[in-house]
């Protein structure tokens, strides 16, 4: 053993070896593993614990299991959409909470830090988003609710890290593991049982080296299928671009009604579906405005200001209605 090895280590060992419980022991080997200088003296017993550290959570999995599934509780949606962070262990998915939103995650440099969901508000423009934090998803561990909470999101937001050498790998790694729960990262809706998620790839640690090789060869083998967006959370880097691809990738307009003669008020945005229509438009205020609705105006890009519509008119980004009934 190094003899280097700071007071608060030897004081989270002790906690370790007096620990009852598998969870308390986990939590003390973590505890560890942070505190533990990183050098090449310290590699051999830095590795020991990660295996101690695996098969603990292995237990803990299998009594999980066992058990009844419990979860985090119901996760109350915000917003215009509800967006989750998922991807492998200690790749920025709580730091990039922390810089989109006001919340204030536990960010760490050692896996497993995250492990219940954690969500904030991304303000976008006038609009509020809901991004979610959750636990990372990894063969070693995955909490059992985690599936459940990815199924109801709109949006994932598949985080990796652009320095990691066995960066394709992770992404095909998670991407089995969330097949065997019934999801798959592409695509929308339900079909045979399976949920299909819509997914932009957030290539997080740009600022790191080696990250701008891995982008090209990520771009060549999944840019085709996905948005990928490279980012540094930790530097600042790109974070707008991202939230205006969360944004569109969330398929909203958002539409401004005003009352005749009246200014549109541009502070409260309807957000609505891609491809709404007036009588959508006009339900989501009143539930019996298609049967009282005579006709409705509209001004907008496309449109010269006040045009009458039809009931069945596709409304576009920024438009302005005006309800006449
Ligand atoms: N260089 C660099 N480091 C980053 C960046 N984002 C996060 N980190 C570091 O990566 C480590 C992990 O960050 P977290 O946000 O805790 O990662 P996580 O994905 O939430 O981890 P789990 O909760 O364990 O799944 C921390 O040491 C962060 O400081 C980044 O953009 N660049
Ligand atoms: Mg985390």
């Amino acid at each position: 053993m190094p003899a280097n090895l700071p007071p608060q280590y030897l004081e989270a060992e002790r906690r370790y070896r007096e620990a009852k419980t598998t969870p308390d022991k986990i939590a003390s080997l973590e505890e560890m593993l942070a505190i533990m200088p990183k050098h090449k003296g310290t590699e051999k017993l830095q590795a020991d614990l990660k295996k101690r550290l695996s098969k603990l959570r292995a237990e803990l999995q299998k009594k999980k299991a066992t058990s009844r599934k419990s979860g985090p509780g119901h996760l109350k949606r915000e917003g215009i959409g509800q967006v989750v962070l998922i991807g492998p262990p200690n790749v920025g998915k709580s730091m990039l909470l922390s810089r989109l939103t006001k919340a204030n995650p536990l960010v760490a440099d050692y896996p497993f830090t995250t492990r219940t969901p954690l969500p904030g508000m991304i303000e976008y423009e006038n609009v509020q988003i809901q991004l979610v934090d959750l636990p990372p998803i990894s063969r070693e561990y995955m909490e059992s609710w985690l599936p459940g909470i990815i199924k109801q999101a709109d949006l994932t937001l598949l985080v990796i890290d652009l320095s990691a050498e066995d960066l394709l790998e992770q992404i095909e790694t998670v991407k089995e593991i969330l097949r065997e729960a019934r999801i798959e990262l592409e695509g929308k809706g339900t079909q045979g049982g399976a949920s299909y998620k819509k997914t932009l790839i957030v290539a997080n640690k740009a600022d790191l080296p080696g990250s701008q090789e891995n982008l090209t060869v990520l771009q060549e083998l999944y840019g085709e299928r996905y948005s990928i967006v490279p980012v540094s959370a930790e530097k600042g880097i790109n974070l707008e671009e991202l939230k205006n691809q969360i944004y569109n990738a969330l398929d909203i307009v958002r539409v401004y009604t005003r009352a005749p003669g009246k200014e549109a008020n541009y502070n409260e945005p309807l957000a609505m579906k891609k491809g709404s229509n007036v009588v959508d438009v006009g339900q989501s205020i009143h539930k019996d405005f298609a049967e009282r609705l005579k006709f409705a105006r509209i001004w907008g890009k496309d449109k010269y200001a006040g045009q009458m519509v039809h009931r069945d008119y596709i409304l576009q980004e920024g438009d302005i209605i005006e309800f006449h009934i």
